[in-house]
């Protein structure tokens, strides 16, 4: 297992489209174990191959159930909406509001090659179509609907006043 290095916004790899993954093999499984190690490092909730410079199509998601593996996925059907926070690996410290779908439905194969559908809702549903997005060159800057600014800055997510211990006079 290893750490692997972050792309950033501006590195041109980033604006590609990944290919198809073809061999299902002990590589491909270093790839995705490294991805996984990368991703909870970069204390994200997920993580694409081409954030880490490997244009093919895979990414690793752990919304708090645990690592999970998507090969050659394809997102079937989008139902309802959310509008939410949203940030990135690939562009630290930025943040800004994205219009998702509130459940998405998707297939993909696992790290063996083995075809599986999964039902993802509100931030799992998020993270799919974020990462699904990297896969195409799309980073979230395209769909946010405020210039990106930090997480203090979002319009809506102003941080709570810190109420001083004692309070005042
Ligand atoms: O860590 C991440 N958090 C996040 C928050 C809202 C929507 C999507 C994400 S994915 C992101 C990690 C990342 O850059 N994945 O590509
Ligand atoms: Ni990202």
């Amino acid at each position: 297992m290893a750490l692997r290095e972050i792309l950033t916004e501006g590195d041109p790899v980033l604006n590609r489209r990944s290919r198809p993954v073809e061999k299902f093999d002990q590589r491909l499984h270093e790839l995705v174990d490294d991805m996984v190690e990368t991703m909870y490092e970069g204390d994200g909730v997920g993580l694409a191959a081409p954030q880490i410079g490997v244009l093919r199509r895979i990414f690793v998601m752990d919304v708090g159930e645990g690592p999970l593996a998507f090969i050659n996925p394809e997102i079937m059907e989008e139902d309802g909406e959310q509008e939410g926070p949203e940030g990135c690996l690939s562009l630290p410290g930025l943040f800004g509001i994205v219009s998702r779908p509130q459940k998405v439905r998707v297939r993909a194969q696992d790290r063996d090659g083995v075809f599986f559908e999964m039902t993802a809702e509100d931030l799992a549903a998020r993270c799919v179509c974020h990462e699904n997005d990297h896969l195409d060159g799309i980073l979230f800057r395209r769909h946010s609907q405020v210039p990106l600014c930090s997480f203090d800055e979002l319009p809506g997510y102003e941080p709570e006043e810190e109420a001083e211990e004692g309070g005042e006079a």
